[in-house]
């Protein structure tokens, strides 16, 4: 049977089924199943609306199941472990992304592989970096450890002429 390989993405800030976040995380890759390789839990703070610190973490994963099978299986483990249809961006139970695929690109309306922000939060790519750091993005050809190091480049201060603070 053909297999496809992927990188997921995992978050928690509330707890759910399993217990605290971090015990969501857990057992819901278990849940994943055919897990090749896991990152650490990454505690982060949250981007966007939520107040609380999420627990961050990614995985690789071999399965028979297509994107979209994938996909709907995950959406029906984020139920299960409690996560309830809200506010975009608000706490949450349990989030799972498809990042990467083996396959390359993926879009159709209910997803798009790779995942369109991935290469902008550092909570997805600091632990994809972990397990898949010369994995490459299809669209831009770079690998997560160059992707990364980009966005967490420290960039050079703005010069002071260029602050509108002038005579
Ligand atoms: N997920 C979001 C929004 N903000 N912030 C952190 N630190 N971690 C997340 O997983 C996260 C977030 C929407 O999916
Ligand atoms: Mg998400
Ligand atoms: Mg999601």
């Amino acid at each position: 049977m053909p297999t496809s390989t992927y990188l997921i993405a995992l978050g928690s800030n509330r707890p759910g089924k399993a217990g605290p976040p971090r015990a969501q995380l857990a057992a819901a890759l278990a849940e994943v199943g055919g897990v090749m390789a896991a990152s650490r839990v990454h505690d982060t703070p949250p981007l966007g609306p939520s107040i609380r610190r999420f627990a961050n973490m990614a995985a690789i994963v071999e399965t028979a199941l297509p994107p979209t099978d994938l996909l709907h299986r995950l959406k029906q483990i984020e139920r299960r472990f409690g996560r309830r249809r809200g506010r975009r961006w608000g706490a949450r139970a349990l989030d799972i992304d498809i990042i990467l695929w083996s396959g390359g690109a993926w879009s159709s309306p209910e997803l798009t592989i790779p995942h369109p922000a991935f290469r902008i939060r550092d909570f997805v790519l600091a632990p994809a970096c972990e397990i898949a750091g010369d994995w490459r993005d299809p669209l831009s050809g770079r690998t997560l450890r160059q992707l990364r190091s980009r966005l967490t480049r420290p960039r050079p201060a703005p010069r002071c002429d260029r602050l509108g603070a002038g005579p």
